[in-house]
């Protein structure tokens, strides 16, 4: 099968934590190869460009507020079947749903401080990726 990219973020609250770490060693550990890697901190308009698609929940105010709330470490990842398998090591977006061994089941505190975004597609993998890194930043 052809390899394909997924895009992640370390979330604020897991970067405060001191969790980039445990959580590259157990996207590595799973067989992702990281292509990109930068640690940066939203603007506020980055964060609701970012999150666009969610700008008429109820919720967005307050994702908003947390994603540019500290750094976050953003990452292309790259392995086969990309974006299903990054989210099945994710987990559920709410923690306490999220199956034991799951990045968001050992990491994250809350539905909105759930420690790690990935992308939910092919074509939004390509368009968070192309968000944050140039061609001349991927290896
Ligand atoms: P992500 O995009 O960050 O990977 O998360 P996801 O696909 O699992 O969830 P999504 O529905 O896209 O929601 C994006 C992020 O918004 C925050 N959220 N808060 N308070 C709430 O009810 C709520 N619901 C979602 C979370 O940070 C979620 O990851
Ligand atoms: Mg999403």
């Amino acid at each position: 099968m052809k390899r394909r990219i997924t895009f992640t973020m370390i979330k604020p609250d897991a970067v405060a934590d001191g969790n980039t770490g445990a959580i590259l060693n157990r996207i590595e550990g799973a067989g992702f190869r990281i292509v990109a890697m930068k640690k940066t901190q939203l603007s506020k308009a980055e964060a609701e460009k970012f999150y666009g698609i969610h700008k008429d929940r109820p919720f967005f105010g307050e994702l908003v507020e947390y994603m540019t709330s500290g750094p976050i470490v953003a990452a292309i990842l790259e392995k086969e079947n990309a974006v299903e398998d990054f989210r099945k090591l994710i987990g559920a977006t709410d923690p306490a749903k999220a199956e034991e061994g799951t990045i968001r089941k050992m990491f994250a505190k809350s539905i909105a401080a759930n420690a790690i975004h990935g992308s939910d597609s092919d074509e939004n993998a390509v368009i968070e990726s192309n968000f944050f890194f140039s061609e001349r930043e991927r290896y």
